[in-house]
């Protein structure tokens, strides 16, 4: 089935691609497409770049990148925490709704079964070239724990779409501290087998927590955690042994995804490409290259926040370089939102001086209240995007049908179950974007922009380690984003209407889950993952 489909999308035409994977005879004839780039940042708040009004930190190349496209004020991740916001982005299926989907540790099975579309796979079936750069942690192999560490590791990103892939399995504080290029870990010694474990130490690796005086670089905070296996003089989450010349230095990992990400755009820039780059700044432990050190003022945070403005940077010439900076679409945004002290003592709370990473929302990463999930986010390509701001409601579940869109495709059977096509918000065509979104903390929240209503959840109402306010509340919550957008006063009782209104959205959408892409009734039943390359 091949058909052509005309956008309204200025001059440039797109035509359908077709479900088939004949990326060759799709790229000869598909030049005009544009590149897309996903850059998603790690727990960077919305306060946290100049161009969404801060006057403490400045990010020349996000406002550059700001100034060209479109920035937007009411954008969300779909969860407040990294592995159940990637999954919504890569799958366009609502975290919430499997119970799998938490933070993953460091040696979890691969989150997103390999039978599972993603906008990759769309991508890919459109003749694109495609590739994973950067933090991942949406786990890896079939099951906890089963990696082969020192052999191929499968299934990988290779089977959820992507062409090419140079990660990090989990998270900077979770080990293996290593990169994983094409699913095998870069530059190990063969002589020295790499081994994990999230449930016992192994004997004679000394631990954070016996061996302070090993910590030469960071020290976690008190009662964190990150005090278990040793590498450069950090502490981590799990354990490890082996593998010492793979270990990657914290110092060089801005470097090290940017590099990728820049050679991936060089050796892709004749043909079109789908590019996915998830920078490690500014998740824990922060410990920037030395050019930025002190730069901020605001200790390894702000310095962090420094580096992932220059990788915006790096990017954005690569792409002038190779002549394809007009051509090429760029969604900059965050997984979550802004955490000052998230388990290292990196002085982040002591020099945050008058900085607001959550800008003027309430809460920050792992939270109900908006900083949680209402990230930075900017569309910029300048062949097609007018510059400007957009107060439309938006969300990151539907970059894939939207990106479908832009390619012509409408997704089907199953993929992308909870991903709506917005793809006019996206491009600024439309002001309004979303009814409704919902987003994940300790609870399920419903904004329809002005109305926002939190369902009661019985967690902690705050998280002491993170000074983070968790928006939890064995009450029903109910603000008004338009008059309070600090969420300080909760008119539950004045409205019990419009709480009832917003509970019977989120009622129904619990109630009728999308099915096809939940790992219990997977599309393809005789799956088998892709070979090494
Ligand atoms: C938490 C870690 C935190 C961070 C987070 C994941 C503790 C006490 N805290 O469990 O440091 O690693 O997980 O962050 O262990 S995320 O942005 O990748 O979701
Ligand atoms: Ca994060």
């Amino acid at each position: 089935m091949k058909s052509t489909i005309v956008l309204g999308i200025g001059a440039t035409l797109l035509a359908s691609c077709s479900g088939n994977k004949q990326k060759t005879e799709e790229k000869v004839t598909q030049q005009q497409k544009p590149n897309v780039i996903f850059l998603i940042a790690d727990d960077i708040g919305y306060g946290d770049l100049s161009c969404n009004g801060s006057k403490t930190i400045h990010t020349p190349n996000v406002d550059k990148l700001a100034a060209q496209g479109l920035r937007f004020t009411d954008a969300h991740s779909v969860a407040a925490t990294s592995t159940p916001s990637r999954y919504s982005l890569f799958t366009g299926h609502y975290a919430w709704r499997r119970n799998d989907t938490g933070i993953a540790a460091g040696n979890a099975g691969m989150v997103i079964r390999p039978e599972q579309p993603t906008v990759a796979d769309m991508f890919r079936e459109c003749g694109y070239t495609t590739g994973a750069i950067g933090k991942w942690h949406l786990g890896l192999s079939d099951r906890t724990g089963g990696q082969d560490w020192n052999g191929f590791i499968t299934p990988g990103p290779s089977d959820l779409g992507f062409d090419y892939s140079y990660i990090m399995a989990a998270t900077g504080d979770r080990v293996p501290c290593v990169w994983v290029e094409n699913q095998r870990i870069v530059n190990l010694d063969p002589n020295d087998p790499i081994e994990v474990s999230y449930e016992k130490p192994f004997p004679g690796e000394p631990l954070g927590k016996d061996h302070p005086e090993l910590l030469t670089k960071l020290k976690p905070s008190p009662n964190h955690g990150h005090n278990q296996a040793i590498v450069n003089g950090i502490s981590r989450i799990g354990y490890m042994k082996g593998g010492k010349q793979a270990l990657w230095e914290d110092e060089n990992i801005a470097d090290s995804i940017t590099v990728k990400a820049v050679r991936f755009i060089e050796k892709n820039k004749e043909t079109p490409f789908f590019l996915y780059v998830g920078t490690n700044d500014a998740h824990v432990p922060r410990w920037p290259h030395p050019r930025f050190v002190g730069k901020s003022g605001m200790g390894p945070r702000g310095d962090a926040l420094l580096q992932f403005d220059w990788t915006v940077g790096e990017i954005m010439a690569a792409l002038e370089k190779a002549g394809i900076a007009e051509n090429t679409l760029i969604v900059l945004s965050s997984d979550n939102g802004p955490v000052v002290d998230d388990g290292y003592a990196d002085q982040a709370v002591e020099l945050l001086g008058d900085h607001k990473p959550w800008g003027a929302f309430r809460g920050g990463k792992y939270s109900s209240f908006e900083a949680g999930t209402r990230v930075p986010f900017i569309v910029s390509w300048p062949a097609e995007v007018k510059p400007g701001v957009s107060d439309a409601l938006v969300s990151q579940v539907d970059l894939y049908a939207s990106m479908a869109g832009l390619m012509g495709k409408t997704l089907e059977n199953g993929a992308g179950p909870d991903s709506r096509n917005q793809l006019e918000a996206f491009l600024g065509k439309d002001n309004k974007g979303r009814d409704y979104i919902i987003e994940q903390a300790g609870s399920l929240s419903v904004s329809d922009g002005e109305w926002k209503y939190i369902a009661p959840s019985k967690g902690a109402a705050y998280n002491k380690l993170t000074n983070t306010e968790l928006g939890n509340n064995k009450e029903a919550q109910l603000y008004n984003l338009k008059q309070d957008i600090g969420e300080k006063k909760n008119l539950a009782a004045e409205h019990p209407e419009i709480v009832a209104k917003l509970k019977a959205i989120l009622e129904k959408e619990k109630a009728n889950p999308p099915t096809a892409a939940n790992p219990s009734s997977p599309t393809s039943a005789d799956y088998t993952p892709r070979k090494p390359p």
